[in-house]
């Protein structure tokens, strides 16, 4: 039991700014949807003669997998010997698709189950939460909100089902515009977010009541509402981006084509709703039947697009 499975998020409130860096503790709260489709597998040997990564069959030095394994160990009141990581993507990773959440859940799932060690969903979303903040909310299925939390040491900030998968069959039409990496990592643009926008205190003001409404919606199944609070979540994101100094300017040319696009299908009555990550790529909200319509809509202007439903938790493989 040390393979473990986790598939990306994709924030509808998004988190952006850290209260705390060292605890990787969020400035907002933050709800996502947990995707199908995108897989993460990470397969942890507890015990190997060195610390090494493999990852999409490269080895990688990054020294904060190991450093949530030590955080894993610490937990447990075990010792940690030498590890071997090896984990797979099948789809790109760094590039703002969400590649550091699934990974740092599987990691953390596959590693407690490596070292036999039996933790329960939220000291496991918390362990996750030091590799990447947004990965405690791949720890589970469909609907989960991370809540900001008010202990110092972090114990009360991790996520929490909203509500599962079988729900609410919605979905996220992803528009790759880029497959590269992403010029300035998350951990780098929110702290310069956070340092030089003059938006930033409208921002942590906007957190808790967009997260509310985003949770209301989600309960009453109401798409509009979620589709509009996601919308102001992301252009409200941006806004602390586009006014840092410098500036993060993470959009292409294609992602404002996109953007157009969808403010395009709405106009024509179809139920579409936009937002982004630290990335180009343009995610859709949107029901299942309108899919195909929104697909060829975006096709021209994205390398490929493809479509996701709410997916499950982290899991160990049996
Ligand atoms: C989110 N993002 O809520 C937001 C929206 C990007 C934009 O979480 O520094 O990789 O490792 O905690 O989780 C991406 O940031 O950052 C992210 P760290 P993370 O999904």
């Amino acid at each position: 039991m040390n393979t473990a499975i986790a598939h990306p998020n994709i924030a509808l409130v998004k988190y952006w700014g850290k209260r705390d860096a060292a605890l990787n503790l969020p400035a907002v709260p933050s709800l996502s949807l947990t995707l199908s489709g995108w897989h993460t597998r990470t397969q942890v040997q507890w015990g190997a003669e060195r610390d090494e990564l493999i990852l999409d069959d490269e080895p990688r030095t990054d020294p904060k997998v190991f450093r949530v394994l030590d955080l894993l160990a610490q937990h447990a009141a075990i010792p940690r010997p030498p590890c071997r990581v090896v984990s797979h993507n099948d789809f790109p990773t760094g590039a703002g698709l969400a590649s550091s959440a699934s990974g740092f859940a599987a990691l953390v799932v596959a590693g407690a189950g490596a070292a036999g060690l039996e933790l329960s969903r939220g000291e496991l979303s918390m362990l996750a939460r030091r590799g990447s903040g947004s990965a405690c909310r791949s720890l589970y299925g469909g609907f989960v909100q991370w809540h900001l939390g008010t202990a110092p040491d972090g114990t009360d900030s991790v996520a929490e089902p909203v509500a599962p998968p079988e729900h609410w069959d919605v979905r996220m039409v992803v528009a790759v515009v880029s497959e590269g990496p992403k010029s300035t990592g998350s951990t780098e643009g929110m702290e310069r977010s956070r340092k030089s926008s003059p938006l930033w205190s409208t921002w942590l003001e906007l957190g808790p009541p967009l997260v509310e409404q985003a949770r209301q919606a989600v309960m009453a199944r109401d798409l509009e509402a979620l589709g509009t609070v996601m919308e102001r979540s992301t252009y409200s994101m941006y806004s602390t981006m586009f006014t840092a100094t410098p500036p993060l300017l993470y959009w292409q040319p294609a992602t404002v084509a996109l953007l157009h696009e969808v403010a395009a299908l709405r106009a024509r009555g179809v139920g579409a709703w936009a937002t982004m990550d630290a990335g180009p790529q343009v995610k859709v909200l949107c029901l299942p039947g309108d899919v195909q319509t929104i697909q060829s809509a975006l096709a021209p202007h994205a390398l490929r697009t493809l479509a996701h439903g709410p997916g499950p938790g982290a899991y160990l493989e049996p």
